[in-house]
């Protein structure tokens, strides 16, 4: 029986060691949940990372990792701490993430880190083939993989493989800067299939295999001397119903019920009946426009003092790759911006911006997102911005208004909500405003029009119809190599 080989960077697993006992738990994040249901028992397998090096584990806990692994149909690949250094935090983090997202000047580009990278693409693809048999399908996802498709097609030329990139593909102008441009697309293409989240990134792929590496362009098709590569565009739903669901059961809590961070919440709304809770989730990563947020909520209430008590923004901001230089600086960027606007604002009683920098408990964040009435999502560039439709999903009674960057891949699918330039200040500031003020019917006529089309194409969908377009690559592959 044939089955689907899933591959990214971190297993969909926690791995907790304390005092020598090992704890395996399977954490679901959207990926997981949308290939569920190929990865059932026994019809799928998943590989990637534990999450801790092998520095990490205790050489006799080996094994018992390798078997609970394997219980949740999981392989793990070791990686040593130098490993992660130049694979994941060197060459992933250091240059493609930033040189993917438009951000040429935190790019590096440091060829010890392409090796190991290369390196570690080398024991993923390794590891696949230990597990391939023919007739299954091959899965591999995002940028920290590039190479992976092809260095399993080179040992086995007949297997059926995937590529979903996650992030945005820049435009060939950028693209083209990369040392190793030739290697990354040839990586890439020795995929049937390779998928992005929105059509540009799909024209902007396109544009850069066919002006380096030659290749004829038919459409979304690229013509290789022995194959042809299909290339399309896919965006990345949510798990709908899971935050539908939340947000109704939310709605039914007692006080008693409810959670530390929702009676702060409540009291909030009690003392000022008539305020707005503007809300913010997401990594603390350059690319997400933190910093470009803060400034434009400050420009906001020094143009408009008529909020001030008026608005509160609410901002989650979690803890991400803390030890890549760029990061720790934006961190303390963040600080000193957030200490610097409450200082300049806050009353007795009121103070603008609640601030929280850590990861919260799933049961939290729907409190967040429950409570409060905009998102306001800046993203300088953004692959997708799945927040921004978990925002849309936790809409229970369909009010509240979304302000979403145009730079996020989400815009395209989501032009009820209130599109902006990150970079406008004067925009974004106007966007509250409308925001403020919505009425309630036009909120709701918004909501219900995004909520239908999210529902519609949840994160289940997408992969179904990744997977059924691989398949009908392979046909149309075999039909084109028997012509
Ligand atoms: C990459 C691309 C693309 C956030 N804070 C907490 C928490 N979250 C969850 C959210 C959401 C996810 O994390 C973040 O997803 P995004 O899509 O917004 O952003 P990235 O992490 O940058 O993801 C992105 C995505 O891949 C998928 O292809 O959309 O463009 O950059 O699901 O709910 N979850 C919990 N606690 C938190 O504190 N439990």
């Amino acid at each position: 029986m044939s089955k689907t080989i899933i591959i990214s960077n971190r297993l969909p697993l926690q791995i907790n060691i304390e005092d020598n006992n090992l704890e395996v738990t399977p954490s679901v994040g959207g990926l997981a949940t949308g290939l569920k249901s190929f990865h059932k028992d026994g019809d799928s397998i998943w590989i990637g990372w534990s999450g801790l090096t092998l520095e990490e584990i205790p050489e006799n806990l080996l094994e018992d990792v390798k078997a609970k692994a394997r219980k949740e149909d999981c392989v793990a690949v070791n990686l040593t701490t130098e490993e992660i250094d130049g694979f994941y935090y060197g060459f992933s983090n250091r240059t493609i993430w930033p040189l993917f997202h438009y951000f040429m000047e935190y790019t590096e580009g440091n060829t010890a880190d392409w090796e190991t990278y290369k390196a570690v693409n080398r024991k993923y693809a390794n590891e696949i083939l230990k597990h391939y048999e023919e007739g299954d399908q091959i899965w591999v996802h995002d940028y920290q993989l590039l190479l992976v498709p092809n260095m399993i097609r080179e040992v086995a030329p007949e297997a059926v493989i995937g590529f979903f990139n996650h992030i945005p593909f820049p435009s060939y102008e950028v693209f083209r800067t990369l040392p190793w441009r030739n290697e990354v697309l040839e990586g890439v293409l020795g995929a049937d299939l390779i998928g992005f989240h929105t059509y540009d990134y799909e024209r902007h792929f396109l544009s850069s295999v066919s002006r380096i590496l030659r290749h004829q362009v038919n459409f979304n098709e690229i013509t290789l001397q022995d194959r042809i590569v299909k290339v399309d565009s896919f965006p990345m739903g949510i798990d709908y119903t899971k935050f539908e669901n939340a947000a109704k059961e939310h709605a039914k809590n007692t006080e008693e019920q409810s959670t530390e961070l929702q009676r702060r919440l409540d009291d909030h709304l009690k003392e000022t009946p008539d305020a707005k809770l503007i809300l913010s989730i997401d990594r603390l990563d350059y690319t997400k426009g933190i910093a470009n947020r803060i400034r434009a909520f400050e420009y906001f209430l020094d143009h408009h003092p008529e909020y001030i008590e008026k608005v509160r923004l609410v901002m989650l901001s979690v803890p991400s790759r803390s030890n890549v230089p760029q990061y720790q600086r934006l961190k303390r960027e963040i600080d000193e911006l957030v200490g610097r606007i409450n200082g300049k604002f806050s009353t007795v009683s009121w103070t603008p911006i609640w601030y929280f920098y850590r990861s919260m408990p799933f049961k939290n964040l729907i409190d967040l997102y429950a409570s409060c009435d905009i998102a306001l999502l800046t993203p300088i560039r953004d692959g997708m911005n799945l927040v921004a439709k978990e925002f849309i999903a936790t809409r229970a009674k369909q009010t509240g208004v979304l302000i979403l960057s145009e730079m996020a891949g989400a815009a395209h699918e989501m032009n009820e909500a209130l599109i902006i330039n990150p970079n406008n200040f004067e925009q974004i500031s106007s966007a509250l405003i409308q925001a403020i003020k919505m009425p309630v019917e036009e909120q709701q006529q918004r909501n219900k029009v995004l909520q239908k089309r999210l529902k519609r194409y949840s994160v289940e969908k997408w992969a179904n119809d990744f997977m059924e377009t691989l398949q009908n690559t392979r046909t149309h592959r075999d039909s084109f190599k028997s012509t």
